[in-house]
């Protein structure tokens, strides 16, 4: 079975308890595992569809018949040769989560979110987001048939994603401030209102998204690659890939753990920051400020469990300005036929940056996610790329474009 447990004094709690932080000391939360329990072979697994719930006995949910599910999971990793020579490596991978169903990662931890809100008794969900969390969110809300409230920095988010949560039928609120103020007022309102809260602090929805490690692991033949670079917000993603390598770890359906690497936009890098100084905590931005939009955040509330992970696995974190993050996009874009929006290409050319300044050996076997799909953000696609050619319909001015 699984119970909750309170990362910074250890306190244990039960799993039908609604809460989101320690109640003793405002710790961050986690999920553990009786992995003792647990005994499923590399053969069961994949004898099963290749999704999420391929990891059940993994997930957290008391019935896995009744999971609130889109068929999320199952990304593809590609192996990017071009992109490995253009940057330097031997190996490099590319996990694309934005072949997620609302087209980030977000779907891993919303189904599991979602399925233990109906089981908690709850009737509406909320959040705060910098666009991918409430389109996802307010799509499994609308699966699973209940109330969904998103918070947003009003003006600072991409458009395929508020376009998302509005067709998904959520009520969406767009607030005059950042993220993390938006945030303050979800947990709020969210405690006053009996709203099930789905952000990263609420620690089931992380273990949906562990299974991003799962399927790595899985996709290289039981396997951990040698590093995996994540693109960082608010730390809850790279925290939730590093736990589900330790399972599968403990588990023995790997042998080794791979080194995490967490790579921030530049005007948004708290935990970059913090971790080069050799901090145990982060000092919040209080203005962050990337054209990756989904990591502009200044306060990332899982930073303790981020500094945590790349303390275990020995890792590293860098941050990489606007230009290098386009670069990234249109490398992804051009030489592997992979759509990305800004902030998943933060992986890539994190990979790159450091990769030149020697912080990564190049005979490494790597991975980088990317996690969420270009069309999330069409926009910075008009702005920063080449403008369509229009012309008068006839075959000599067609002509002359193709001429150049
Ligand atoms: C594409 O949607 O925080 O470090 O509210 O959308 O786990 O926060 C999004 C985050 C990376 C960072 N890439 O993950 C939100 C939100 C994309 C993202 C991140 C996000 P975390």
């Amino acid at each position: 079975m699984f119970h909750l447990r309170c990362i910074a004094c250890g306190e244990v709690y039960d799993r039908r308890e609604v809460i989101y932080q320690c109640p003793r000391c405002s710790g961050l939360l986690e999920v553990v595992f009786d992995l003792s329990e647990i005994s499923v072979t590399k053969a069961e697994i994949e004898s099963r569809a290749f999704n999420l719930w391929r990891y059940r006995e993994l997930m957290p949910v008391e019935d896995y018949t009744r999971v609130v599910s889109l068929n999320e999971g199952g990304t593809p990793l590609y192996r990017a040769d071009t992109i490995a020579e253009e940057i330097g490596v031997k190996e490099l991978y590319i996990k694309n989560e934005g072949a997620n169903p609302t087209g980030s990662f977000k779907d891993r931890g919303m189904t599991v979110g979602v399925t233990k809100a109906l089981e908690l008794g709850a009737t509406a969900v909320g959040c705060a987001s910098t666009g991918n969390t409430s389109a996802s969110l307010a799509a499994y809300a609308a699966k699973a048939g209940i109330k969904c409230l998103v918070l947003l920095p009003a003006g600072k988010i991409a458009i395929g994603k508020l376009a998302q949560a509005l067709l998904h039928g959520a009520i969406v609120v767009g607030i005059k401030a950042n993220f993390d103020v938006a945030l303050k007022l979800v947990r709020e309102i969210c405690a006053k209102h009996n709203i099930y809260l789905l952000n990263s602090i609420n620690p089931w929805r992380l273990e949906g998204q562990k299974s991003e490690a799962f399927e790595i692991a899985d996709q290289l033949g039981f396997e951990a690659p040698d590093r995996v670079v994540v693109p960082v917000g608010n730390c809850g993603n790279i925290s939730a890939i590093w736990k589900g390598f330790k399972e599968f770890h403990e588990l023995g359906l790997i042998d080794e753990l791979p080194v995490m690497t967490g790579i921030q936009a530049e005007g948004a890098s708290p935990l970059v920051r913090a971790f080069k100084a050799g901090e145990s905590s982060v000092t919040p931005e209080p203005k962050p400020e990337t054209i990756a939009t989904a990591i502009r955040i200044g306060a990332p509330v899982n930073a303790p469990k981020a500094l945590l992970a790349l303390k275990e696995s020995r890792g590293i974190a860098e941050s990489v300005t606007d230009e290098e993050i386009i670069e990234a996009q249109k490398l992804l874009a051009r030489k592997l036929g992979v759509g990305v929006e800004p902030a998943s290409a933060a992986s890539v050319a994190g990979l790159k940056k450091l990769v030149e300044a020697g912080e990564i050996d190049r005979s490494e076997r790597i991975v980088c996610v990317t996690t969420g799909h270009a069309l999330k953000d069409p926009e910075i696609i008009f702005h920063r790329y080449e403008k369509p050619i229009e012309i008068e319909p006839s075959i000599e001015a067609l002509e002359k474009v193709i001429n150049g």
